[in-house]
């Protein structure tokens, strides 16, 4: 079956020459997609290998790093150096911007990644995933600065993420539409499975830690208690819920069937932000939600309001299905 899809089915590279990608982004997107091969073998075989376990460090946000962490940050870096129009990485799992020593001198591209998420799932051999942004920075100056990094947020080219689960599947967004891609192993290709993905308006499915309930803000407790109540409740229907624990595959379920991602801000010590960062997991995510015709907001503003400020910064993030997303933030006000 993945041969035959092959013989006749469309590639990633294939699908970046039809939607007439420049040259620059097709280099970083196969780095990105020549990473997610190497990562996805690395963790079909992390178990026989022992890789499954910690590094016995802390990350930039002080949490501790699985030994996979260390490893997929090594292999991005090094696939997307490779590319001379990388200008510069940033990683959840380093704390500076990483300059390309490849990088030519019309180098103008800046890839921010989250390398492995949801890596508390590697040791239940559950979904985990590769999320990316790719930026165009108008900045000439080297090294790059964090502050040429943040200003380029406002000039994003490409957005996706890669879901080891099962399968292998990379969602991509160029920004119009959004595609899906399995990987073809025997071959080492992306073949695209799915096109034009749209979310849909309403849903009847939504993911947030539900442990958290008792450190939310009001207008979050209101939205989820009242999905919670059902046809008994303001909404007069039933909703699932689903939490994976990984944003990847959580996010992945709003592309297959719609519905609503929530991490909100949380009242705890160091909680007011939420937990997910803004340059690697929350933008990239909001440009393939919106791109499908969902929404995305950072509290009760839409995610695209927000200034960075930060390399590693956090924001509160709630996207998926339009009405979902609007009724959450509704309940701000
Ligand atoms: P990570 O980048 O350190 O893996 O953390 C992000 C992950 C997300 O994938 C997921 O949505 C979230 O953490 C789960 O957090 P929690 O354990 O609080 O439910
Ligand atoms: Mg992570």
């Amino acid at each position: 079956m993945s041969v035959q899809a092959d013989k006749n089915g469309i590639t990633l590279g294939n699908w970046l020459d039809q939607a007439k990608t420049d040259p620059a982004l097709v280099s970083a997107l196969e780095a990105l997609a020549d990473a997610a091969f190497k990562i996805a073998k690395t963790i079909r075989t992390a178990p026989l290998l022992g890789q499954t376990g910690a590094a016995n460090a802390v990350n930039v946000q002080g949490e501790d790093q699985k030994l996979l962490d260390v490893i997929s940050n090594d292999i991005s870096v090094a696939a997307l150096s490779a590319s001379p129009h990388v200008a510069a990485i940033v990683s959840e799992e380093i704390e500076d911007v990483i300059q390309n020593p490849n990088a030519g001198a019309g180098a103008g591209l800046v890839v921010c990644l989250d390398p492995l998420d949801g890596s508390s799932n590697i040791e239940t051999n559950s979904a985990i995933g590769t999320i990316f942004s790719v930026l165009a920075t108008s900045s000439a100056a080297r090294p790059v600065t964090e502050a040429a990094v943040l200003a380029a947020t406002n000039a994003q080219r490409a957005a996706g993420y890669v879901l080891y689960g099962p399968a292998t599947l990379l969602v991509l967004t160029l920004g119009k539409t959004v595609a899906m891609f399995a990987e073809d192993a025997a071959n080492g290709e992306f073949v695209l499975v799915r096109d034009n993905i749209t979310i849909a308006r309403k849903a009847s499915e939504f993911a947030i830690n539900m442990a958290h309930r008792r450190h939310w803000e009001p207008a979050v407790t209101a939205y989820i208690d009242a999905l919670v109540a059902g046809e008994t409740g303001p909404r007069g229907k039933p909703f699932n819920m689903r939490w994976a624990g990984s944003m990847v595959a959580d996010v992945h379920r709003l592309f297959v069937r719609g519905g609503i991602f929530i991490y909100p801000a949380l009242q705890t010590p160091g909680g007011a932000n939420g937990k997910l960062r803004l340059l690697y997991e929350a933008i990239p995510m909001a440009m393939l939600v919106e791109a499908a015709g969902g929404k995305a907001i950072a509290g009760k503003a839409p995610l695209n309001t927000i200034t960075p400020k930060s390399l590693h910064q956090r924001v509160p993030l709630a996207l998926g299905s339009a009405e979902e997303v609007e009724r959450l933030m509704g309940g701000y006000v």
